[in-house]
């Protein structure tokens, strides 16, 4: 039995990169300081990295999550963090509205970057970034996050292995209930801070893109109609960000569907769930059951459990535990980060959301909000 040795004058990131064959994981420095930066952290953590640093809305709440989150050096500004030369990554987890200059910031500093979504509020700025991410070299990712569950991935196998047959109807919703009550408030809420669109930017743009990851196709046109049922909420007056919005999509290969986006459904916590229907089978995935695959068939319809040892090799890759052992949302967010601290190596790994990804979901976003406007149809730019 190999016994490995702990050697104390190797840093812990080569010892562990060496114990598991990986590539040494990055410094990890972090803007933000709130529930995703906690996320992020945890991810980082399981996935060697050193946890740098940090800056966040002032020094006092950098200091305060570099001792919560044991995220090192604590600065007073973006900008220190940035020109900190031992910090190889940044994970931007902070209100919409900046990620798009933390971002530009961080790879303008030569810095790889994780940028939570929505990429940016505008089309332009998205575009931008994506540019800017392609020219540098450097790995830019985005957490579509819950492409990571395996039997997404399984999914994704069995539809590119022709299982389903032609693609003909989707059916998908992204419900949750934390802004369902009518003082619940928060900075998504303000365009200031969340930007023109709120629930579709934010979880919408998880939907449309495990849509589009788990098919293949792209969604060519759609039509919406947005509902704002709280136009006060606490300090958030006159609000025009939406609290729920109901589409029609066409996809580019000719299948149609129906999507319902809420954050004020009572009872719904993250309940995210896609159902495609081919002409040979149909597809089920509920982010809340994520060990299991729902197969439709005429006859024989099947409920697909987790299991290593019967997946495609993709979902296999992705399965860290034994079937039986339960993998949920981190661990999802856990591969993700791996995934794109490889990228930072050279590796390519297979369905990593990059910032074109991101730019995708802002495309879409757009396209959802004319349509809203206008009442009609909107071609969605590739
Ligand atoms: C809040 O709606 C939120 O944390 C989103 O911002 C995440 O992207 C989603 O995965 C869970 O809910």
């Amino acid at each position: 039995m190999t016994k490995t040795v702990i050697d104390s004058a190797v840093p812990a990131r080569e010892a562990a990169a060496a114990a598991t064959g990986r590539a040494v994981a990055p410094r990890a420095g972090f803007i933000g300081a709130g529930f995703m930066a906690t996320v992020h952290s945890r991810a980082a953590r399981a996935a060697g990295a050193e946890l740098s640093a940090v800056a966040s809305s002032s020094g006092r709440s950098a200091e305060s999550a570099a001792a919560r989150l044991g995220l090192g050096r604590a600065y007073d500004s973006v900008d220190e963090l940035l020109a900190d030369d031992d910090i190889d990554i940044i994970h931007v987890c902070t209100p919409n509205t900046t990620h798009a200059r933390f971002a530009l910031a961080a790879l303008d500093a030569g810095k790889h970057v994780v940028c939570e979504k929505p990429l940016a509020t505008t089309v332009g700025d998205a575009a931008a970034l994506a540019r800017r991410a392609e020219t540098s070299g450097l790995s830019a990712t985005v957490p579509f996050v819950y492409r990571f569950h395996p039997m997404v991935r399984e999914a994704r196998a069995r539809v590119q292995a022709g299982e389903t047959g032609r693609l003909l109807s989707i059916t998908g919703g992204y419900l949750q209930d934390w802004l369902a009550e009518p003082l619940a408030d928060d900075w998504r809420v303000s365009a200031e801070l969340g930007g023109p669109s709120r629930a579709f930017a934010d979880i919408g743009s998880h939907l449309v893109d495990l849509l589009e990851f788990v098919t293949g196709d792209r969604i060519a046109r759609l039509n919406a109609t947005t509902r704002t049922v709280y136009g006060d909420r606490g300090d958030n007056r006159d609000i025009a960000t939406e609290d729920l919005v109901a589409l029609v999509v066409e996809m580019s290969g000719g299948a149609v569907g129906t999507l319902l986006v809420s954050q004020v459904a009572p009872g719904r916590k993250n309940s995210l769930v896609l159902e495609i229907a081919g002409t040979e089978q149909s597809i089920r995935f509920d982010q809340e059951r994520p060990e299991e695959l729902w197969l439709g068939r005429r006859s024989g319809s099947q409920l697909l459990l987790r299991d290593p040892e019967t997946l495609a090799p993709d979902a296999a890759r992705l399965s860290t535990v034994p079937s039986g052992h339960p993998m949920g949302y981190q661990d999802a967010f856990n591969s993700f980060i791996a995934d794109s601290y490889a990228a930072t190596a050279g590796a390519a790994p297979d369905g990593l959301p990059t910032f074109a990804d991101g730019l995708r979901a802002v495309h879409v976003t757009a396209a959802v909000l004319e349509s809203h406007v206008s009442g009609a149809w909107v071609e969605v730019s590739a």
